[in-house]
């Protein structure tokens, strides 16, 4: 029996199981990722009361108080009434999404925050990965921010400490996008929002964000290898969000959060729990100068 899953009609001899068991909305579905994001935006901003976006916000790990400061929350959205979102298992990030409004100089703004990230490893595949940045796009959102908790390569980048994503390394062997589409990543990070963070705080690091599968944390010898590649922050998403949003021709900001040394770089050993607290601890701080940015973009 033919499914959209199965386009040919069926597991080959040849191909390894776990590739006919792929996940819905995964390459082998024939469904058009736009088309999913622009059915699932035209629910979003029929439930928000919002028909166009401004800038769309990934709240990571530690960052999810930004929302509260940022304006008024207009609306929120549980994530299971959008098509193709879905709840995160992870603690400390929310399943929702938020319509909220800003004031600026120019007007009254809108932000959509989504606190609905799928991680590549909740193993749903990329499509779902990029499903809440495609939405935002297809809502109007033409600036994106992202943001997450990640460990650092530097010593100096003790646990609360922000800093700007330069550029990244893609260590997912995946990709969002789809087909003889050669999309562009020079400049993914754009240097425009960059230099508008840098108004707000002059000291904000920069660093190149190497995206990790996941779940597990790496091993040190994996982090002395990342840090030779190039890497100055790991972490489990961003990337291939942030490849997503450029094929979908969003300007893109990401910022994370030092929340532990990665692994190896400290004699201590990494817990989930450790990453928690160092958020909570810089919630206040660090959503102050997501406040403020954001501003500033929208000014
Ligand atoms: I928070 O040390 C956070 N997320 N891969 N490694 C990876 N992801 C992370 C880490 C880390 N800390």
């Amino acid at each position: 029996m033919h499914t959209p899953n199965d386009p040919a009609g069926g597991p080959s001899p040849s191909r390894p199981a776990a590739r006919s068991e792929a996940p819905t909305g995964s390459h082998e579905d024939m469904t058009d990722p736009a088309a999913t994001a622009a059915a699932a935006a035209e629910v979003l901003t029929e439930a928000t009361g919002v028909p166009r976006y401004d800038i769309a916000l990934v709240l990571g790990s530690g960052w999810a108080e930004a929302a509260d400061l940022m304006g008024r929350t207009i609306a929120t959205v549980d994530a299971t009434d959008i098509p193709g979102f879905s709840v995160s298992g992870v603690p400390g990030h929310r399943g929702t999404l938020r319509a909220v409004e800003i004031d600026s100089p120019t007007g009254t703004k809108h932000a959509l925050v989504l606190g609905a990230r799928t991680h590549y490893y909740e193993g749903r595949g990329v499509r779902a990965v990029a499903h809440p940045v495609r939405t935002a796009a297809a809502a109007g959102a033409e600036t994106l921010v992202l943001t997450n908790g990640a460990g650092g390569l530097r010593r100096e980048w003790v646990p609360g400490t922000a800093v700007l994503i330069n550029d990244h390394l893609n260590l997912t062997a995946a990709s969002p996008v789809e087909g003889a589409n050669f999309v562009d990543l020079t400049d993914l990070y754009s240097p425009r929002l960059r230099a508008i963070a840098h108004t707000v705080d002059p000291d904000l690091p920069e660093g190149v964000y190497a995206q990790f599968p996941g779940p597990h944390y790496e091993t040190p010898a994996e982090v002395r290898m990342a840090r030779t590649l190039g890497a100055d922050l790991v972490g489990m998403s961003t990337a291939l969000e942030a490849i997503a949003a450029r094929q979908a021709g969003m300007q893109v900001l990401g910022i994370s959060l030092v929340t532990n040394l990665a692994a190896g770089v400290s004699p201590q050993p990494l817990s989930h729990a450790e990453v928690i607290a160092a958020g909570k601890e810089a919630g206040p701080r660090i959503s102050a100068l997501l406040t403020a940015i954001v501003q500033k973009i929208l000014e």
